[in-house]
C-alpha cells in the first residue's frame, strides 16, 4: 500500500528487502548510533513510555508429538513435565479475569499441540470469544494452522495468533526435526491470508551464532507485511532439554543490540521480551526499552516456566515512568515498501 503521497517527514517505512550485510552493520554500529537510530524509529510509531501487558495460560500442558529441543512440553523429553487435559472454558475466563485486574490488555492461550484437530477448535473458540468479551485483546498459540482452521479462529474474532520461527533457517534442524521452517512460513501464510494479526518472533540462548540470530529477524523483516508482535525470548533453561548442553545466553549488550536490530527493522511492531526475563536486571529492562520493547508478559510463570513476579515488573515500570496501554501505537501506520 502506497501512501508516500500525504507522508509527513516522520511516517515510518517499512521494508521489506532486507540484505545479510545491512542487517550485519547496524548490529555492529557504535552503541550509543544503535540505540539513537531504534529511539528515532520506535518514536514513529510509539509512544515510548508506553508499554502493554500481555499475559498467558497453558490451557494444554505437555504430551506435545513435537520433538523442539528446547521445550519443557515435547513428550520424548524428559523434562517432567506431565500431560494435562485441555483445561475448561469457565476455568480460561476466570484466569483472564483475574488477568485483567493484574492489568493485561492481551490474554495469550497456549496449547502443546503439533496442531489443534476441529474438536479442539471447537473448545477454543468460545475461549476466544469469552476473553474478547471481557475486553482483552486474544492470542492463541495452538502449532500448526491449515487455511480452513485459521478461517474459523478468524470468524471467531481471534486478534492474534502466535507462532514462532524460532530460529534462523541454517539452525532450524538443530532445534527440531518434526518439523520445518517451511511448515512454520506455511501456518504464517494461513494466519496472514485469514485477516488474523500475526505474532512471530525466536528464541536466542539456543547454541545458535550472531548471524542465526540476524538471520531469523532478517526472515521476519522480509515476509511480505512485518508481524504485528514480535516476541524475543530468551531461553529459559528446561532441565532434560538436550539444547542445555549448547545452551548459551547472550550477555545484555548482545541482547540489547539484538532488540535494537529488531526495532529498526521492523519499526511499527510491538516487540515484546518475552521467556528469559528472569535473567534480566532491572537496568538491562530498562536498556531493552530504550531499544525499542513495548511489551511483555506478566504473571509468575509463563506457559511452565518461571517468569519475574508480577509486583516486581509493576515497581520497575514505575521506577521508570512507563505506563500501561493496549497496544502502544500511535494513531498512523504507514506499510510502505521501498
Ligand atoms: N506448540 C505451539 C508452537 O510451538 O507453536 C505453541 C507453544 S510454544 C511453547 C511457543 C513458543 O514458546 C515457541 O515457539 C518458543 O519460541 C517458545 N518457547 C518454548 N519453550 C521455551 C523456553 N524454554 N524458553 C524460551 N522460549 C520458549
Ligand atoms: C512466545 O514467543 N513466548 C511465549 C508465547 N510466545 C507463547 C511462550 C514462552 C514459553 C516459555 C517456556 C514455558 O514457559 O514453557
Ligand atoms: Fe510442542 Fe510447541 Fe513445545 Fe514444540 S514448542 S514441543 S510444538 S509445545
Amino acid at each position: 500500500m502506497a501512501c508516500a503521497a500525504t507522508k509527513p517527514p516522520s511516517a515510518v517505512t517499512t521494508r521489506h528487502d532486507w540484505r545479510s550485510e545491512e542487517v550485519a552493520a547496524l548490529y555492529q554500529l557504535p552503541f550509543s548510533n544503535l540505540l539513537f537510530e531504534a529511539q528515532q524509529v520506535h518514536r514513529i510509531s510509539f509512544d515510548p513510555a508506553s508499554i502493554e501487558i500481555a499475559t498467558l495460560l497453558s490451557i494444554k500442558t505437555g504430551g506435545c508429538p513435537e520433538d523442539c529441543s528446547y521445550c519443557s512440553q515435547s513428550a520424548s523429553l524428559p523434562t517432567g513435565v506431565k500431560a494435562s487435559k485441555l483445561m475448561d472454558v469457565e476455568e480460561v475466563i476466570a484466569a483472564a479475569a483475574k488477568a485483567k485486574e493484574a492489568g493485561a490488555t492481551r490474554f495469550c492461550l497456549g496449547a502443546a499441540w503439533r496442531s489443534p484437530k476441529e474438536r479442539d477448535l471447537d473448545r477454543v473458540i468460545p475461549m476466544i470469544q469469552g476473553v474478547r468479551q471481557l475486553g482483552l485483546e486474544a492470542c492463541v498459540t495452538l502449532g500448526m494452522l491449515d487455511e480452513g482452521q485459521a478461517k474459523r479462529l478468524a470468524d471467531a474474532g481471534l486478534d492474534y495468533y502466535n507462532h514462532n520461527i524460532d530460529t534462523s533457517p541454517a539452525y532450524y534442524h538443530n532445534i527440531a526435526t518434526t518439523r520445518s521452517m517451511d511448515d512454520r512460513l506455511r501456518t504464517l501464510e494461513n494466519v496472514r491470508a485469514s485477516g488474523v494479526k500475526v505474532c512471530c518472533g525466536g528464541i536466542v540462548g539456543l547454541g545458535e551464532t550472531v548471524d542465526d540470530r540476524l538471520e531469523m529477524l532478517r526472515v521476519l523483516a522480509n515476509l511480505p507485511e512485518h508481524p504485528e508482535s514480535v516476541p524475543l525470548n530468551l531461553w529459559n533453561h528446561v532441565v532434560g532439554a538436550p539444547i542445555a548442553d549448547r545452551a548459551e545466553r547472550p550477555d545484555g549488550i548482545a541482547f540489547a543490540r539484538l532488540v535494537a536490530v529488531a526495532r529498526i527493522l521492523m519499526p511499527a511492531s510491538v516487540i515484546r521480551i518475552a521467556a528469559g526475563r528472569k535473567y534480566m536486571s532491572d537496568e538491562l529492562h530498562a536498556l531493552c526499552f530504550a531499544a525499542g520493547v513495548n511489551s511483555i508478559f506478566n504473571g509468575e510463570v509463563l506457559l511452565t516456566t518461571p517468569n519475574p513476579e508480577g509486583r516486581s515488573d509493576q515497581v520497575l515500570l514505575e521506577r521508570l515512568g512507563f505506563h500501561r496501554a493496549a497496544t502502544p501505537h500511535m494513531a498512523s501506520r504507514c506499510h510502505e515498501a521501498v
